[in-house]
């Protein structure tokens, strides 16, 4: 047994004993009241989750397993040291609530490229039967549901398994899956945009260095963004849409496979992952109708206007938990102004900064009028030259597996029962409140 399994051991056996007791000695305290308003509004603060991985503030932002991003960016080991962190790093503190060495991370860097070399022919095979054309996200996540033919999870439940060692064979599902999901995205990338000319993995590059690589990337900067992407993406706590279709499915003992897969369509939505394609959409939509290149703040302001007067949302802004403009978007600014100050669709990203608030905050209903993770995320990629918005997407669900399959893991570690919240009619509800129609 390596080294990193025996620490998820050591950590993991007296966790699973405090649930136990927590569950045993205290399940009858009450911990929060429940309103009419938070169940009709999308369970919005409803606390209903265990989650350790990391949390999130809604003036802060996210804090991995107390970090924030910056914090990581200075603790974190890299590549080079005036680059961005590892996300093996991330992978190593949010599966053992402790940071790692340098020797931790090669550790993880070398078993994924050793994993990732496993993908069986009929996958392939499997995204070739579908159209080119089909969205990569759909591309992506068949190809996710074609690898649970591999889930070591399936064949040891099969075969009879103690309870407690289930996150034994989810861990190795786990590792295999995160290793092979760069081949995977690298390979749609390949196929839909750079007609089939596929590039092969160079085993001797990082996780992130090896996607940015097999997209056919080798700039070192393309490497670091590579890096910083899968490390800001990885984890926004439990209740999210990806995070949270992953926990249920797996509540069920679905395979890893099956319960990335979940949080794979979840993420494939407009109002969650996707909205990083659809800010891109939004932004040349606007820039065709307005008929210039730069347009003026005044401009904008009529477009997103516009936008909000034909009842669509402005993508890239707003946010179920934050209040406050998201670090993520910050920190990919920053990464913007280091080193490409000067790109055009950044500074375009700055000036509907400087408008799109004050709109959304006009409206009266937004709770939330500042810029989400996708509000640049697209802009940076494409001032690199990676102009498919389509893979977007993709991206962000590579970088999300470390932190929903590692909430997996520990959900195994912790013993967490099948999920099954009570649902109510309308009638009910309306019984509550003595609601006459
Ligand atoms: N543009 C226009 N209207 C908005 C926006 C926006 N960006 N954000 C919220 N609203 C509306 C929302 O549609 C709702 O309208 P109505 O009452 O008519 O149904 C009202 O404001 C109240 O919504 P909130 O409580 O502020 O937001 P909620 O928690 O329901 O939704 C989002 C959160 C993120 C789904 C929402 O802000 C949104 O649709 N944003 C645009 C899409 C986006 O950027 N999604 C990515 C989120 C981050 N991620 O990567 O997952
Ligand atoms: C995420 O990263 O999952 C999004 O910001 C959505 C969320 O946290 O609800």
């Amino acid at each position: 047994m390596d080294h990193i399994k025996q620490k998820i051991i050591e950590i993991g056996r007296p966790k699973a004993e405090t649930v136990k007791k927590l569950t045993k000695e205290y399940g009858d305290k009450v911990i929060q009241e429940v309103t009419v308003g938070q169940v009709l509004t999308g369970m919005k603060g409803v606390v209903s989750l265990l989650t350790c991985t990391s949390k999130l503030d809604p003036e802060e932002g996210i804090r991995f397993r107390g970090y924030t991003i910056p914090q990581l960016q200075e603790l974190l080991p890299k590549m080079h040291q005036d680059g961005e962190p590892l996300p093996e790093g991330l992978f190593y503190l949010m599966l053992t609530g402790e940071l790692p060495t340098k020797d931790d991370v090669n550790f993880i860097s070398n078993q994924w490229a050793q994993r990732a070399m496993g993908i069986p022919p009929h996958v392939f095979d499997v995204i070739n039967a579908l159209p080119k054309d089909a969205h990569p996200m759909i591309q992506f996540n068949t190809a996710i549901l074609a690898m649970s033919t591999e889930s070591q999870f399936r064949k040891a439940y099969l075969a009879g398994m103690d309870k407690k060692d289930y996150w034994d064979p989810t861990y190795e599902g786990v590792m295999d899956l995160i290793a092979r999901l760069p081949v995977i995205a690298s390979y749609i990338y390949r196929r839909v945009f750079h007609n089939e000319n596929y590039i092969e993995m160079d085993p001797s590059l990082d996780w992130a260095g090896n996607l940015a690589h097999m997209m056919g990337y080798e700039d070192v900067e393309v490497k670091r963004l590579m890096r910083l992407y899968m490390l800001i993406h990885a984890d926004h706590e439990g209740g999210n849409v990806s995070a949270h279709a992953t926990h249920l499915v797996g509540s069920a003992l679905s395979n890893p496979y099956y319960s990335f897969s979940a949080g794979m369509n979840g993420l494939a939505g407009p109002l969650h992952g996707m909205a990083n394609q659809n800010v891109m959409h939004w932004i040349n939509k606007m820039l065709r109708d307005i008929g210039d290149e730069n347009p003026s703040e005044e401009q904008i302001r009529q477009y997103a206007e516009t936008t909000l007067s034909q009842g669509q949302v402005i993508p890239g802004y707003g946010h179920a938990v934050l209040r406050k403009t998201d670090p993520r978007f910050t920190v990919q600014l920053e990464f913007a102004k280091k080193y490409i100050p000067d790109a055009p669709l950044i500074q375009l990203v700055e000036k509907i900064y400087n408008v799109v608030p004050e709109i959304l905050s006009s409206t009266g209903k937004v709770k939330n009028p500042w810029p989400n993770v996708d509000a640049i995320s697209g802009s940076l990629l494409s001032s690199y030259g990676i102009t498919e918005y389509p893979i977007y997407t993709v991206l962000f669900g590579v970088s999300r597996a470390l932190g929903v399959l590692t909430q997996l893991i520990w959900d195994r570690l912790y013993g967490l029962p099948i999920e099954r919240p009570k649902s109510q009619n309308l009638a009910w509800y309306m019984s509550k409140v003595n609601y006459q129609e």
